[in-house]
């Protein structure tokens, strides 16, 4: 902590004498509107004006595009799109060399446990609200397979829950015996999960899923505890908008991965009315961009222009 403190007014100083140097207008007029301004200069052109993101199909990404849109500081911005596992590395190097750096983040994740990380103000409201992660199923699975559609309706726990598991994978343990740890030590949840069915003997069910760190930990235990109770469970991992339509066409069961009602609002739009929404597994998800705490900036609007 007092090397990260030593180290920021360093390169504060730093940044002072580079400013007097080029004796820039612009730099003593930013100095009066936002005290930090000097630093975000520093940082904008550091990161060579980049957002690190996640796949192309995920919602946090077209927010993100929405964004630079709309941000006139985020002009000439560019989102660079790559998958989580990515992000997650571009990350952690970051954080190794103390450099900039801004991700498209989301909570529950195992990086705000991992890492001093903060969420930049959002004061246009692009990146929406707090959220809740829903079931979905498809239409005429609680005839065709009456105990599955019970336990996926029953199916709910909390941001802590969650992380609790993707924390295990990402520290090394297979996602089979990180959801299957869980499972073993919350017998009470599971228990209400799969309160009023009936264990079945080898019934086929498929879930689709992204390989969100998040919806690896929440697929994966749900695949736990339909195998314990008999099922015979495949999870098949796609890309976002495949995921949606999969279960609109009836071609898998169902899914435990719809962010609502901003992230994954255009897939719901085109998808929503040929499925069945079991309602919230988890309330208090959230998405938005993601620095490290040692960055001194606050706001998206804390950025600067691309020259
Ligand atoms: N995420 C994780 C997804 C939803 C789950 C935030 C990366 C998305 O942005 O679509």
């Amino acid at each position: 902590m007092f090397k990260l403190k030593h180290l920021g007014l360093t390169a504060f100083v730093l940044m002072l004498m580079v400013l007097a140097a080029c004796g820039s207008e612009e730099g003593s007029e930013d100095a009066n509107t936002n005290e930090n301004e000097g630093d975000s200069v520093d940082y904008s052109a550091e990161m060579e004006y980049t957002i690190t993101a996640i796949e192309p199909g995920a919602g946090v990404v077209a927010a993100t595009e929405t964004a630079v849109e709309e941000y006139e500081n985020l002009s000439g911005w560019e989102v660079a799109t790559s998958s989580s596992g990515a992000m997650a590395t571009a990350l952690g190097d970051a954080i190794d060399n103390e450099e900039p750096i801004v991700v498209t983040g989301w909570t529950p994740h195992w990086k705000f446990a991992k890492y001093d990380l903060k969420y930049l103000e959002d004061p246009k409201g692009v990146f929406g609200e707090a959220e809740t992660i829903n079931t979905f199923v498809k239409e005429g699975l609680e005839e065709e397979k009456p105990n599955a559609y019970k336990i996926l309706d029953q199916f709910n726990w909390t941001t802590a829950d969650m992380e609790a598991v993707m924390l295990d994978i990402s520290n090394g343990m297979s996602e089979e015996e990180a959801s299957q740890k869980w499972v073993d030590e919350n017998q009470e949840k599971v228990a209400e999960w799969i309160e009023g069915t009936e264990k079945v003997d080898g019934t086929k069910i498929e879930l689709v899923y992204v390989l969100w760190d998040s919806e690896i930990a929440s697929t994966n235990v749900v695949a736990r505890v339909l195998e314990a109770q008999g099922f015979d469970v495949t999870i098949t991992s796609v890309e976002n908008s495949a995921m949606w339509q999969a279960v609109a066409t009836g071609d898998v069961d169902g899914m435990v991965a719809a962010w609502l009602p901003a992230t994954h609002e255009a897939q719901l739009a085109e998808f929503g009315d040929q499925m069945v929404d079991l309602g919230p597994n988890l309330e208090g998800a959230k998405i938005g961009l993601v620095v490290p705490a040692y960055m001194d900036i606050d706001s998206i609007e804390d950025l600067k222009p691309a020259e």
